[in-house]
């Protein structure tokens, strides 16, 4: 048994989150996490709110709430949501919580006594009207790399390019819109990331296994001078962890906190810190996931995001931890393997949270069960380029994978089962040659599978678990226990206790994928949903005489109607 740590990116606080960043993250995590439960490793998937920074403080003041308040509502928003598209979070943390408070002052404090914090005095535009710093999002002005006339102080949106809020051209507050700005000094922190460049190059060069998507923006940002320059880890804000150096008062630092990127991947280790507390573990239980020296050694740490989020996750927090363990004394786990993902697109245009633009979680929940959602999205991961949702191909997918392939050969065993033999196991009858050649075939497509799985490659193994529902059917279809009944019930009772016994194969199985649908199977047939481990014994589970149910119809087609309906529905910009 392994044990295996999984972190998901943390969706950021501010409004709930579309399709396309569920994909990118949270749901591949999930189905990652349930599938290591189901072979019996020790799993901790962890997730969390990523709650700083300006994104928090804007959406609260447009909400009109004090960002506290704000940040609590929507972590509850969040989580229900999370709930609803049964994400299996061992724990769903929250980064204002006082754990990363104290561990994110504290990596600080470490990271000062290691020589790697620098005070800078830095240029920043101070608004009069508002009597603060506009640091970040606070500011708008034209981009002097392309003339977008919205571009925000941290980033261009139109031509992604990079920007200090002193790039802007006029600019303005994005509070109040006042013009009457200034620049003024103002003391900051910065991480000396640059300092760190051959450590880094080092790791990730023993990265063989990286996927390409990981390594190529990780060597990109490393070798570009830019991309590693020293980086200023505090704000003039109020809302965020304010600086400490440990437990220490850090002179001169007083009334700023730590700029959200740097706080929020230490939320991952707080998190745990987190869990362990609300399961009234000892601070040892969660250390046994984060430090190699305290039983962390043997840990596998896997990580699942976006691939905007690759920089942060390879070079700056691992420029964390590896700073922080300067005297060996902090030796902090460092991710062992980075899933990252491009982006899923929305009927010819983008999912954009700011323009409202494509379905978000809330929605998809109101109109579909959360496996038809988790389905189409897995099997269309955007893994080796961005992938497209369309209202066509999800209904083609949902009708044809779940409703012809899966549900239609659960409803047809059960049903004619319960009308030849009623509602128990049928005895009589025996595996013949046809149902011999399924098994071995099946057993090498199961392993193909959990080769797979094991590889997250997350489309191929949606494309692996479809020919194992498929090879049921074609067996099922060929076999024809519904013919054979009339010359020889004895030898249709065979079949058919053959095929309930595949439906028990495949709500283990299909588990990780669709937990509702899988569940249903499982308890329809009176099975615990265990991994098929040993594959000859799998295939005769469900004894003669034992009772079963039909499960309610699995899955609803997806008609033309709905499809045009929710065409429009969503065709405009979220209201
Ligand atoms: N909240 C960005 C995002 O949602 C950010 C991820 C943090 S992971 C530590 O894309
Ligand atoms: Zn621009």
């Amino acid at each position: 048994m392994a044990r295996i740590l999984i972190t998901s990116a943390l969706p950021y606080i501010n409004g709930i989150k579309h399709l396309g960043n569920l994909v990118g993250s949270q749901l591949p995590a999930d189905l990652y996490a349930r599938y290591q439960r189901a072979r019996g490793h020790e799993v901790m998937f962890i997730c969390a709110t990523d709650e700083h920074g300006t994104p928090a403080e804007l959406a609260a003041a447009k909400a009109d709430e004090p960002v506290a308040a704000y940040c609590a509502r929507m972590h509850e928003v969040q989580a229900g949501l999370a709930a609803g598209f049964r994400l299996s979070f061992d724990h769903f943390g929250r980064s204002s919580s006082p754990q990363n408070h104290r561990l994110t002052q504290h990596l600080a404090g470490r990271l000062a006594d290691a020589g790697l914090i620098e005070e800078v005095s830095e240029k920043q535009i101070y608004s009069k009207a508002d009597g603060r710093f506009l640091p970040d999002r606070y500011i708008e002005g034209t981009c002097p790399n392309c003339g977008y006339d919205r571009a925000r102080g941290d980033q261009c949106e139109n031509c992604t390019k990079q920007l200090d809020p002193t790039d802007l051209i006029d600019p303005r507050s994005a509070i109040s819109g006042s013009t009457d700005l200034e620049v003024r000094e103002t003391k900051h922190l910065f991480l000396k990331q640059s300092q760190m460049r051959d450590k880094l190059n080092a790791w990730i060069d023993g990265k063989a296994d990286w996927p390409v998507l990981t390594t190529s923006i990780a060597k990109k940002w490393l070798n570009d001078g830019d991309g590693l320059r020293d980086r200023g880890i505090t704000r003039d804000l109020d809302w965020g962890i304010p600086v400490k150096r440990g437990e220490a008062d850090w002179p001169g630092m007083e009334g700023k906190v730590f700029y959200v990127w740097f706080d929020a991947p230490i939320e991952y280790i707080a998190a745990t810190a987190e869990w362990a507390e609300a399961n009234g573990k000892s601070d040892a239980d969660w250390e046994s996931w984060w430090r190699t020296d305290k039983g962390a050694g043997d840990v596998r740490y896997v990580e699942f995001m976006g691939k905007d989020n690759v920089p942060f996750h390879t070079l700056s927090f691992p420029a964390t931890l590896m700073g922080a363990n300067f005297d060996g004394s902090e030796p902090w786990k460092l991710v062992d393997y980075i899933k990252s993902f491009n982006y899923l697109n929305y009927q010819g245009g983008q999912f954009s949270t700011s323009q409202g633009r494509g379905v978000f979680m809330d929605q998809a929940l109101a109109i579909l069960p959360s496996d038809y959602w988790r389905w189409w999205l897995l099997s269309h991961a955007p893994e080796n380029s961005d992938s497209e949702f369309t209202w066509e191909n999800f209904q083609v997918s949902i009708n044809k994978d779940l409703a012809d392939v899966l549900g239609n050969f659960v409803s047809r065993v059960t049903k004619f089962c319960r009308s030849k033999f009623g509602e128990e196991v049928p005895a009589g009858g025996r595996l013949g040659a046809a149902e011999q050649a399924l098994i071995a075939d099946l057993s090498k497509k199961i392993a193909a599978y959990e080769q797979l799985m094991d590889a997250m490659e997350v489309r191929k193994s949606a494309t692996a678990l479809r020919a194992i529902w498929a090879a049921g059917n074609e067996y099922l279809q060929n076999a024809a226990p519904w013919s054979v009944f009339k010359e020889d019930p004895e030898a249709a009772a065979g079949i058919v206790r053959f095929a309930l016994n595949l439906i028990a194969v495949y709500a283990a199985l299909s588990a990780p994928f669709i937990p509702d649908a899988a569940a249903k199977m499982a308890e329809a047939m009176g099975t615990d949903g265990a991994w098929p481990q040993d594959r000859a014994a799998a295939f005769e589970t469900l004894a003669a005489g034992q009772s079963f149910t039909v499960p309610d119809n699995l899955f609803d087609k997806i008609t033309d109607e709905a499809r045009e309906g929710w065409e429009a529905q969503f065709a405009g910009q979220r209201g």
